[in-house]
């Protein structure tokens, strides 16, 4: 079973404020830089089928949206992140393994329990989607398939408040209709690669040979669409291993040793590791930064705490710091790309664990 919470973001915001229900709601990343600049995160289902959906600058969808009577609110972390720990907390029950695979979603292994009975998969979502809505007023679209692959398909086929079952004799007629981007692990570059090979929908997908995928693909991911086309996934539910670490890396507009054409652009990377943290429910230990020199040298410096973190504030204000160290102690040599990184990675487990996160 695949559990993904309808416009999740968004959905928070909705139920803090009844009143913005029938409103387009907007949430937002602001990179700070002018009033305006940054993108959109996600937003409710008003605002999608006027066309505003995540990722969209902000100024375009305010374009969009301007005699809409449209909600644009910034983003609320710590409000997402209490809400998600305490539906995953309660998916947990529903299971005999689970996976959370993201803030709004995770994997349940409910096999012992439908036992195969397949009439029982329906009543075990059903049951599911109302714990969440009795628990945190949140509606969820929930997949049930034979594998991950399927299970993670069929939540997504009827958005919002979804509930699919795919049993063993369906998939395939399920799949084939679908174009190849609904497949998990299709993206955009390779959408367009099959589109040029004349290959649109799944089924057309399972046709092509598989030595043919690999040539084209590489040998893994040649292996993995010609599978994945047929319905066929083996990865096992798990609990997740802590990630190592999160970093990003993004080349400077000009070689510089100037903290004021570095900072803005070390700021929006400090922004973008701490959604990727939020996103995957990681509190950090540490943080570092990374800058690669005009001779294509490379420095790090790092900082670690003695207790986890959420904030960031803090990253953004420690990754300056630790820049501004660095360039003070090494000679004149102009920098050419920069990073941020998140290390020490740990998951908050309980309500004790989130209120020190949220620094309550
Ligand atoms: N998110 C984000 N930026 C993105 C994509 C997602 O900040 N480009 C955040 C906001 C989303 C949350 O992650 O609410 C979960 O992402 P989903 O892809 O599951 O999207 P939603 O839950 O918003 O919508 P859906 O109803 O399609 O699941
Ligand atoms: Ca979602
Ligand atoms: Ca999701």
């Amino acid at each position: 079973m695949h559990v993904d919470l309808d416009y999740f973001f968004a959905q928070c915001e909705e139920r803090e404020n009844l009143s913005l229900r029938d409103k387009p709601v907007v949430v937002c990343v602001y990179s700070g830089r002018t009033a305006d600049s940054g993108a959109v995160s996600t937003t409710n289902y008003v605002a999608r089928r006027l066309g505003v959906k995540s990722g969209i600058p902000i100024v375009m969808a305010k374009k969009i949206l301007k005699d809409a009577d449209a909600v644009f609110l910034p983003v609320n972390h710590g409000l997402y992140e209490k809400v998600s720990n305490s539906i995953m907390t309660l998916l947990r029950g529903y299971g005999d393994r689970f996976e959370q695979v993201g803030i709004d979603e995770a994997y349940l292994e409910v096999t012992e329990r439908i036992g195969g009975r397949w009439e029982k998969a329906r009543e075990i979502g059903l049951t599911v989607k109302n714990a969440i809505l009795d628990a945190e007023r949140l509606t969820s679209s929930i997949g049930v398939g034979p594998n991950k692959l399927i299970a993670k398909t069929a939540s997504d086929f009827q958005k919002p408040d979804g509930l699919t079952v795919v049993q063993p004799q369906e998939v395939k007629s399920f799949l084939s209709p679908l174009p190849v981007g609904k497949l998990y692990g299709v993206g955009k570059k390779t959408e367009q690669r099959l589109a040029e090979m004349g290959v649109k929908t799944v089924e057309e997908l399972a046709k092509i040979d598989p030595q043919e995928l690999c040539a084209l693909f590489g040998k893994s991911n040649g292996l993995y669409l010609h599978n994945a086309a047929n319905g066929i996934d083996e990865e096992p539910v798990r609990e997740r291993e802590g990630r190592e670490q999160i970093s990003r890396i993004a080349t400077l507009k000009q070689n510089t040793r100037d903290t004021q054409l570095i900072f803005p652009e070390l700021d929006r990377l400090s922004q973008e590791v701490h959604t990727k943290a939020v996103e995957a429910g990681l509190g950090f230990r540490s943080v570092g930064i990374i800058a690669i020199m005009e001779d294509l040298s490379i420095h790090s410096r790092s900082r670690t705490f003695e207790n986890p973190s959420q904030e960031l504030n803090k990253i953004r204000n420690v990754a300056r710091e630790l820049f501004t160290q660095f360039l003070g102690s090494d000679g004149e040599m102009n920098v050419r790309r920069i990073g941020v990184k998140l290390s020490n990675l740990v998951k908050p487990t309980g309500q004790k664990a989130l209120s020190d996160f949220l620094g309550a």
